[in-house]
């Protein structure tokens, strides 16, 4: 073996997976999150790959390494991840974060601070098992922004941050339709390609990585709106994606179109929801409050045997 055994837990939330190692992971050394993440980046790929990337995990797969926090008060620390780099920020890793830890015995029912590469967030464990999300503040950066998308012409988008950089595009490319995957990766891949070439990116030249299509919600009854969210690399979100959720919550907020205490139902590409609030921040910026549902469904002891070619993962072709 040329490397220690790594322990994770898998669990789904709202059917996008989480694989959190809770052991045999590399000591990153002190300092923020964000330095935890970059000494992970450069020196621990290897290891991204090997949860992420086949033969154990598939193009859908986040993981997420506990760390200790650098922030006070916090249960943990945490890098999201997935088959191409890391992750910013993860509501739908958070949530299921917080039900690994609670399957662990490590939290119970209450509220928990997390230590994250962009900030300190609140996961709330409840009695139902459901889990609420108090995200880091986030905000809409530009409306109505126009980007040139070959084939498709003028596409118009929002540029929003909800832990993570999205462009919000509502009611334009391919139906919003589980049957449709192939193309609404297609056009939202060449939307993200095109903000890039031209130019359009969020604060201090973040690139742009997500990008989420809205349309009207299957069943209103049950949700407000409905999503396809295109994540870094080539892999679409299972879940309605809580960083692009507390994005949209910026923009709605941002219109007069959701008030403190207002609850936003957004569906995602299965028809799960996550539950959305905000709470005003003085600066004008909000609190996304996300909530769904998660379920520990694995445990796993990866070992890397000295032979095996592929024990640090395929490469994800991207
Ligand atoms: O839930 O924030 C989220 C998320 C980001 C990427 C995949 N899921």
């Amino acid at each position: 073996m040329s490397q220690a055994p790594l322990h994770v837990i898998d669990s789904h939330t709202e059917g996008e997976p989480t694989r959190v190692v809770i052991s045999g992971g590399p000591d990153l050394g002190s300092g923020t999150m964000a330095k935890k993440a970059q000494r992970f980046r450069e020196n621990h790929d290897e290891l991204r790959s090997a949860v992420c990337d086949e033969p154990r995990g598939h193009e859908a797969m986040v993981g997420a390494l506990l760390c200790e926090p650098n922030e006070p008060d916090c249960v943990c620390g945490v890098i999201f991840f997935n088959n191409l780099s890391t992750l910013n920020m993860c509501i739908h890793g958070t949530i299921g974060l917080a039900v690994t830890l609670a399957h662990l015995g490590k939290i119970g029912v209450g509220a928990h601070r997390i230590d994250t590469p962009v900030g300190v967030v609140v996961a709330t464990l409840r009695d139902d098992g459901s889990v609420e999300v108090a995200n880091v503040p986030s905000y809409r950066k530009a409306a109505a922004v126009s980007v040139e998308v070959p084939r498709w012409g003028v596409v118009q988008g929002d540029i929003a941050w909800g832990g993570n950089w999205f462009f919000l595009i509502e009611n334009q490319g391919p139906k919003v339709d589980f049957t449709n995957l192939d193309a609404l990766t297609n056009f939202t891949s060449l939307v993200r390609q095109e903000l890039g070439k031209q130019g359009i990116t969020g604060d201090n030249g973040m690139e742009i990585d997500h990008i989420e299509i809205f349309c009207p919600p299957r069943d209103p009854t049950l949700a407000d709106s409905r999503n396809f969210v295109l994540c870094p690399g080539k892999a679409y979100d299972r879940s309605p994606c809580g960083t692009g959720t507390s994005a949209k919550l910026a923009c709605l907020h941002a219109d007069g179109k959701l008030k403190p205490g207002e609850i936003w139902r957004q569906a995602g590409i299965l028809d799960t929801v996550f539950q959305g609030s905000v709470d005003e921040l003085p600066d004008g910026k909000i609190t996304p409050r996300i909530s769904g549902r998660a379920w520990v469904n694995g445990e796993s002891t990866y070992l890397f045997n000295s032979g095996d070619p592929f024990r640090h993962g395929i490469p994800s072709p991207i």
